[in-house]
């Protein structure tokens, strides 16, 4: 499957190195990361780049169009994954909602939206556990 994967970038990058080890489990899994520069541990957050930012929505918007699926990481909130949530459910794109239960509070309007899978942890077993699931029944479909 082509997977999107939506992590915070701007949002703050303590989250990174999760990031990198589920992008790095889906691809293991013989799937296509679309979007596997959000798992870049060099990549920071100040790096100001406002003249490649229509640039970066234009192929961010490619690569959704082209996804079967969508995997959230929203312990870090960020404005950028929230927008391509509404945007995988306007295209009506599985989407897969996974947060830390201890360390977030997950916004209302995507706890309180049916159409998201939410997943709250505690231990990253429980991630890979789940992910395992999604995989084998949405590798089916497509
Ligand atoms: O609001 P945020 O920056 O936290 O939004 C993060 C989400 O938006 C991620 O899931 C990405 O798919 C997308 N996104 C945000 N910034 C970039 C980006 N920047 N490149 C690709 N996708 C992005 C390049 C580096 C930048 C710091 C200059």
């Amino acid at each position: 499957m082509n997977i999107y994967f939506a992590g915070s970038i701007r949002g703050g990058r303590v989250d990174a190195h999760l990031y990198k080890e589920i992008i790095d489990y889906l691809k293991n899994k013989g799937h296509s990361v679309l979007t596997e520069h959000v798992g870049d541990i060099s990549l920071n957050e100040l790096e100001l780049g406002r003249d490649r930012d229509s640039l970066i929505y234009n192929q961010d918007i490619g690569f959704m169009k082209r996804s079967d699926i969508l995997i959230a990481e929203c312990t870090t909130p960020s404005l950028g994954v929230g927008y391509e949530l509404a945007f995988a459910e306007k295209l009506n794109i599985p989407c897969f909602i996974f947060y830390n239960k201890d360390r977030t509070e997950l916004s209302a309007m995507l706890s309180g939206d049916e159409y998201f899978k939410l997943y709250p942890y505690k231990d990253k077993e429980t991630i890979f556990k789940e992910l395992k699931n999604i995989l084998n029944e949405y590798s089916r479909k497509n």
